[in-house]
Parts: structure tokens; sequence; C-alpha cells
């Protein structure tokens, strides 16, 4: 494969995902689809933009003739797909747009490829990139495997959860080369300040109250984007039509543990009068709010030879310093309509 497209290559996952393909596979075309919603952000893809394998093309997965379009221009031979809706509150607050992007935009895609592809099967490949929400909440063991029944708990897991179904539909009925990874909780530089890492170093820096949901129980496995990257590289090349791979890093953290210590990073890094975890805030929950979410890596690592490569007490503090760094990108992509979001989410907890 040598033209492949990276949905949602301007958000978090997918900026690190483009940097890591455009310096891996100087020979291949990386061209970028986005529609760059508030989530998306080209001043993330800076470090490319001027390479000559990387192309950008700005339009919705869930528009046809646009999808169609950049296929027949890049003649696209393989799709890491990532564009979504990824944020469960938002999901809360209203489902009806990660219906639309997560479900109807999968199936776009996959209907665009299997048209696309039609004489030229072998050599194609469509990676969908998934979350382990899709698997519904642990109790206090075990993890989940591939073979784990789906119970999404969110809209947001629902729609991601709809989209792994067409995906497999896709290469069952028409034998579309298509596979699903399913991860973790990323963490690293350039992730949006809505998600719980982001949020927790910007409000203790800025003096504001730390929002922790309920009592800061459930647990989370957290694997550095980095990773997350190589591994998508890893299955995309590697990985068998028609599976689904688990990626995580058996790393799992309760959120009010992993509070406090980047609080302690904070005290050291940036030290202020007094200790930021005295800003720590217990807030109403989150409704439907699973409990606990581990991953079985054993597939990915016994096949592929995978494994995480970054300590998370190093990927934590260099990405502290990230957002210390770079606190003008953060200010931009906070302004406008995050900042009427942040207030509808956080006034009545
Ligand atoms: P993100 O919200 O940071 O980025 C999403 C990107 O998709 C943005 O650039 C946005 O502009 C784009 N997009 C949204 N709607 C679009 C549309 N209709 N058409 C074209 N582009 C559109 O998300 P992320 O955290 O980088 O997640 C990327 C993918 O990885 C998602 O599919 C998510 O479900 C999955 N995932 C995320 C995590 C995580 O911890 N963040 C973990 C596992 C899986
Ligand atoms: O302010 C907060 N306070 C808080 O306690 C926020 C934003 C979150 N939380 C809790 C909720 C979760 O238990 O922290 C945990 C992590 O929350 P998020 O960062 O919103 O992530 P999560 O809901 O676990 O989902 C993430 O991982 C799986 C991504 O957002 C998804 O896109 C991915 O599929």
């Amino acid at each position: 494969m040598s033209n492949i497209i990276i949905t949602g290559g301007a958000g978090f996952i997918g900026s690190c995902l483009v940097r890591w393909m455009v310096k891996s596979y100087p020979n291949y075309k990386i061209i970028v689809v986005d529609k760059l919603t508030y989530a998306g952000n080209l001043e993330n893809l800076k470090d490319v933009e001027s390479a000559s394998n990387y192309a950008f093309e700005k339009g919705d997965i869930t528009d046809r003739g646009f999808v169609e379009a950049v296929f027949k221009k890049h003649a696209v031979d393989g799709v890491m797909h990532l564009a979504a809706e990824s944020h469960v509150d938002r999901s809360i607050m209203g489902p009806e747009e990660f219906l639309r992007t997560n479900i109807l935009g999968t199936f776009t895609l996959l209907d665009a490829a299997r048209h696309a592809w039609k004489d030229s099967q072998g050599r194609n490949m469509f990676l969908n990139v998934s979350t382990d929400e899709v698997y519904g909440s642990l109790g206090e063991i075990g993890a989940f495997t591939e073979k784990s029944q789906y119970a999404p708990n969110s809209p947001y897991s629902a729609s991601k959860a709809s989209a792994d179904h067409l995906v497999r539909a896709y290469y069952k009925t028409y034998g579309l080369n298509a596979l699903t990874t399913n991860c973790s909780n990323n963490y690293g530089p350039y992730q949006f300040p809505e998600k719980l890492i982001p949020v927790v170093i910007l409000n203790a820096i800025e003096g504001k109250p730390i929002p922790v949901y309920g009592e800061g129980k459930n647990v989370r496995d957290w694997l550095h984007v980095e990773d997350h990257a190589a591994a998508i590289d890893l299955v995309f090349h590697k990985g068998r039509a028609g599976e689904v791979y688990n990626i995580g890093s058996d790393n799992e953290w309760k959120n009010i543990d992993i509070v406090m210590l980047i609080c302690r990073i904070l005290d050291e890094l940036r030290p202020a009068s007094k200790p930021h975890d005295r800003l720590i805030k217990f807030v109403t929950d989150r409704p439907g709010h699973d409990l606990r979410y581990a991953i079985d890596p054993a597939k990915v690592t016994n096949e592929l030879g995978w494994r995480p490569l970054i300590k998370f007490e190093d990927g934590l503090r260099s990405t502290v310093k990230w957002y210390l760094d770079n606190l003008d990108w953060c200010s931009r992509v906070r302004s406008g309509e995050y900042a009427a979001y942040y207030e509808k989410n956080y006034s009545g907890r």
C-alpha cells in the first residue's frame, strides 16, 4: 500500500499517527481527511505540513461525494480510520452528532472503499480505530479480550460499537480487507483539554477546582499515544483482515490516584504557594459511568510482537511538561465553542 488516508488526522491520536507515518514511510503518500471540528486543529500537524509525502483534504466523512473524490484523486489503497466524535460527556449531552459521524461516517468510508477497491481487494487494507469502551464495564478483576461481549454504556461507546459491527459485516459480506483495533485510554501531547489528564493539568495551574467525578474510584488503563500509533502501524501492515486486536498496556490507575500523581508532578515542576491537590473537588458523577476498563493485549503481543515502550511515569511527566510548554496552544484550542461546553458540563456538578 502506498496512498493511505488517515481520517481524523488533525485530532489527538490522528496527528500523532500522521507524524509517525510521514516520518516512517517516506515512499508512501499520507493523506489526512478531517472536517476540523472543535477537536481537530491543523496546528497539530505543523511538524509535517511541508513534507512531500503529506497532503490534507478538509471534509466530512459522511459526505459521500467528498469521500469518493478523495479516493479517486489520491488513488487511495489504504485507510486508517480515526475520525470520530470522541468525548463521552459530550455524547451524553448531545448524542446525535456521535451517531452521524461515528456510524454513518464509518459506513460511508467502508462503502466508498468497497467500490473503489472492487478489483484490487488483495492489496488494500481498512483499519478501524476503536475503543475498549465497546465492551462496557469490568468489575474488580479480569480484562477485556477480543472475545469479550460488546456491552456499550454511553451513546459514544454505542456508536463506536455500531461502527465496529459494520466493519465486521463489510469483511464477512463483501470480503473487504478490514479489521478493528480496540484500544484503552490514551494520553500524551495535543490531547484536547476536555479529557481527564489535560483538564487536571490546566485547572491545577490556573488555580481552578480539579473536578473528579463521583468518588474517583473508576479505573482506566492508560497508554501513551505514541505506543498506540506504533500498534496501529503494525496491525495495519501485519494484522489479519477480519480480525480484532486489543491494544493496551497493563497500566491501570484509579482516577483519584492519577489526579494526585499529576498534582505531585506539578508541585515539583510548577510549585505554587500550597500543594495543587488542595484544588481537588469531588463532583456529581457521569451518568452510566463505567467502573473499570482493562485490556488483555496478549493477542497483539503474541501474534505481532507489539509491546508498549513508554513507561507511564516518564510519559506522564513529559506530557505535563508539554502542556506547561504549550499554554498558547491550550488557550487557542479552548477558545470559543470550548468555553460554552466547559460552562455547560461543569456548572451543575
Ligand atoms: P479527537 O476528538 O481528538 O479527534 C477526532 C478528529 O476527528 C478531529 O480531528 C475531528 O476534526 C475529526 N472529525 C470529527 N468528526 C469528523 C467528520 N464528520 N468528518 C471528518 N473528520 C471528523 O479524537 P482522538 O482522541 O484522537 O480519537 C481518535 C480515534 O481513536 C477515535 O475514533 C476514538 O474513538 C478512538 N480512541 C480514542 C481513545 C482516546 O483515549 N482518546 C482511545 C481509544 C480509541
Ligand atoms: O473532568 C473530569 N473528571 C473525571 O473524573 C473528566 C473529563 C473525566 N473524569 C473521569 C471520567 C473517566 O472515569 O476520568 C476518566 C477519564 O475520562 P475521559 O478523559 O473523559 O476518558 P474516558 O471517558 O475514559 O474515554 C477515553 O478513553 C476511551 C476517550 O475519551 C475515548 O475517546 C476513548 O474511547
